[in-house]
């Protein structure tokens, strides 16, 4: 999952799209997003100057395609054996691939604006190389100034170093006494004791957000002089325009759909508060107002799966969580059981070099980057995974999703370089989610993994509430990152308020506080890999909406009647088929046309996930009535 074209370009190769999609930008005449699109232009004959010009943006746009794919698959292998054994030699050696391929970016997307005047004009293909090269989105490029680029390249690694090597020593000069981020995040996973969980987050937060700081500020102003020097404002808007459409447009889109989900958010939150303040008391989590980050079980409050026990609606109901029939299993044997959910549709086993070259686990005496990631590091059905498996239902999730990534690597490996990323980056980071969500307790009972399925009115209620906590509330986090580093890049947040603005939106849209007062000496935006990492973090926004569209679409094809809560599409060869042709076209139209082919909907749209979650809703509204939810 990460990076950049200077590291922004590859991260996000590894972890999902490579570059992004297509965006739609003023400049392309003719452009508009599909809906508005005008009528064809009537024919003219074409002037001989026109030929010419047409003809040498296609040598163009061939050379720049092979160009690209070459530097990015440098980068990808320098970035890939960093991440796997981080050392000063690996990072010197990624930074220097990772920048030769944001370099080669940036000449190429100011080339491409050249041909933009007559992008009209040139065959639908061709026009969509071009626009996907301009407006990709996923590209960090560089500066003009060499020495710049070559810093913000080091920088880039330097920051993804410092996240991936964070540890807080209680002891200093003691490994032993030394906890990393997993072993922090347990502690608020399974800790209830508000002392302990505060010195975890604060532990993380302080050490590893802090050091980030200078590094972030540094990197603003010279990513963005990447971005102006290939015609952008900056990298707000370079971000913005990776989505066949306006920049300005697309940020509106993302209020609209974040207006659909949020009553539900609301009731979630007010339960959960109501809840958590049983449990800790007036003093720890006041019965109105925010609640404190550190108490949801996750270091980001992102995902709040391990407060179900305390948050289940029902006791005495069978649990669907198969994290104790994964105790028995290897991590091979849990992406195994994956795998053989996408092969149940009628895709193809993993090619044997992804069981060689995947890391499954963290290697001995190695430090590695544990955030869990997806590539095809040649882009040539080179597929890998690389994760610190934890044998928990959370997870296999993830496997899930992670093998959604390379199962579209897969689909789309033949197409040009500029057409092998997502139609979108949400298509990207929603395609293993979507499957996972056909894990249904059906489902998991015909593998194996749970002993029976109860399927009482107050069992779906529970498996509903488990589902929630991961994808309802992490709407407004997915959403505030990004709200976050627009207003980081575009300079609507001051640089000395970075850290009181993440807290704003935090409130604003989570409705969450910081435990204690923080000040401009902390960031605790860098407490978050993607931030560290330089990974855009609103296709995780847009993947949670856009993943209970395909479900509701894929489900139909399988001739599915039941509430969408309850399909599961698994070893359904009909669903199967329309996912692969959708995943096969990868960024060659716009992705408007390619949500089209799959759900008959040109818009992203939340009517499918509030119809999965109806059930849970109308439980949630019942159970908070009387009381004064939000913050
Ligand atoms: O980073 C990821 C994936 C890899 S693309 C594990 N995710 C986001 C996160 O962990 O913050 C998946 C959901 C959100
Ligand atoms: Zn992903």
């Amino acid at each position: 999952m990460r990076t950049s074209l200077l590291v922004p370009l590859l991260l996000a190769a590894a972890c999902g799209s490579p570059q992004t999609p297509t965006p739609i930008p003023a400049p392309l005449a003719g452009a508009a997003p599909h809906a508005e699109r005008p009528a064809a232009p009537v024919e003219r004959p074409v002037e001989i100057s026109d030929a010419v010009k047409i003809a040498e943006a296609k040598a163009f746009l061939a050379g720049a395609d092979a160009e690209l794919m070459k530097v990015v698959v440098a980068g990808l292998e320098a970035q890939w054996a960093n991440e796997t054994d981080l050392t000063d030699a690996h990072a010197a050696a990624a930074a220097k691939a990772n920048g030769a391929a944001s370099d080669t970016y940036a000449r190429l997307i100011k080339r491409a604006r050249a041909y933009e005047a007559i992008a009209s004009k040139l065959d639908a293909r061709s026009k969509r190389m071009l626009e996907v090269l301009i407006y990709g989105g996923g590209a960090q490029p560089s500066p003009d100034d060499p020495k710049q680029s070559e810093q913000l390249a080091q920088l880039a690694e330097e920051m993804t170093g410092v996240y991936g090597k964070g540890k807080v020593c209680a002891k200093a000069g003691d490994p032993k006494s030394c906890k990393d981020l997993g072993q922090l995040s347990e502690v608020l996973q399974r800790s209830r004791k508000p002392a302990e969980i505060l010195a975890a987050w604060l532990g993380w937060h302080d050490e590893v957000g802090r050091a980030e700081r200078p590094l972030f500020q540094k990197y603003i102003g010279l990513a963005n002089a990447g971005a102006k020097a290939v015609g952008f404002k900056d990298v707000a808007e370079l971000w913005q325009s990776g989505y066949d459409m306006p920049p300005d447009a697309f940020a509106a889109d993302t209020d609209r759909l974040w207006e659909q989900v949020r009553p539900l958010y609301t009731q979630l939150h007010c339960y959960a508060r109501r809840k958590l303040n049983k449990l800790y008391g007036d003093k720890v989590v006041p019965r109105s107002g925010p609640i404190p980050a550190q108490l949801l079980g996750n270091m980001w409050a992102q995902t709040w799966d391990y407060l179900y026990p305390e948050l289940e609606p029902y006791k005495g109901v069978a649990r669907t969580d198969v994290t104790p029939a994964l105790q028995k299993l290897g991590p091979k044997q849990m992406v195994q059981i994956g795998e053989a959910f996408y092969t149940s549709l009628g895709m193809d086993p993993l090619p044997p070099t992804f069981w060689e070259r995947s890391m499954f686990e963290k290697p001995p005496g190695k430090e590695v980057v544990c955030h869990a990631s997806a590539s095809d590091v040649q882009y040539d059905n080179d597929l890998r995974i690389k994760m610190c498996v934890q044998k928990t239902h959370e997870d296999l999730v993830v496997i899930h999703h992670e093998l959604g990534h390379d199962y579209y690597f897969h689909a789309y490996y033949k197409q040009p370089f500029l057409f092998q990323a997502g139609a979108n980056d949400g298509f990207h980071e929603a395609i293993g989610d979507t499957v996972a969500l056909s894990m249904t307790p059906a489902y998991l009972q015909k593998k194996g993994l749970l002993a029976k399925v109860d399927v009482s009115e107050k069992a779906t209620i529970n498996h509903q509430m488990r589902i929630a906590l991961g994808k309802i509330a992490f709407l407004p986090f997915a959403l505030m990152v990004d709200r976050w580093r627009w207003d980081a890049f575009s300079g609507a947040a001051s640089p000395d308020q970075l850290n009181a603005h993440w807290w704003e939106l935090a409130q604003k849209y989570q409705g969450i506080a910081a435990p204690v007062p923080r000040t401009e000496a902390d960031f605790d935006p860098g407490s978050k890999y993607h931030v560290a990492a330089n990974i855009s973090y609103m296709r995780y926004f847009l993947a949670d909406i856009l993943q209970f569209q395909f479900q509701r679409a894929l489900c139909k094809k399988a001739g599915f009647t039941g509430p969408l809560h309850a399909c599961s599409v698994y070893g359904n060869k009909e669903a199967g088929a329309a996912y692969q042709q959708m995943l096969a076209l990868g960024a060659s139209q716009p992705w408007q046309d390619t949500l089209f082919a799959l759900t008959g909907e040109r818009q992203m749209d939340a009517s499918a996930i509030l119809e999965y979650f109806a059930p849970l809703q109308t439980w949630l509204e019942h159970e908070n009535a009387g009381q004064t939810c939000g913050w």
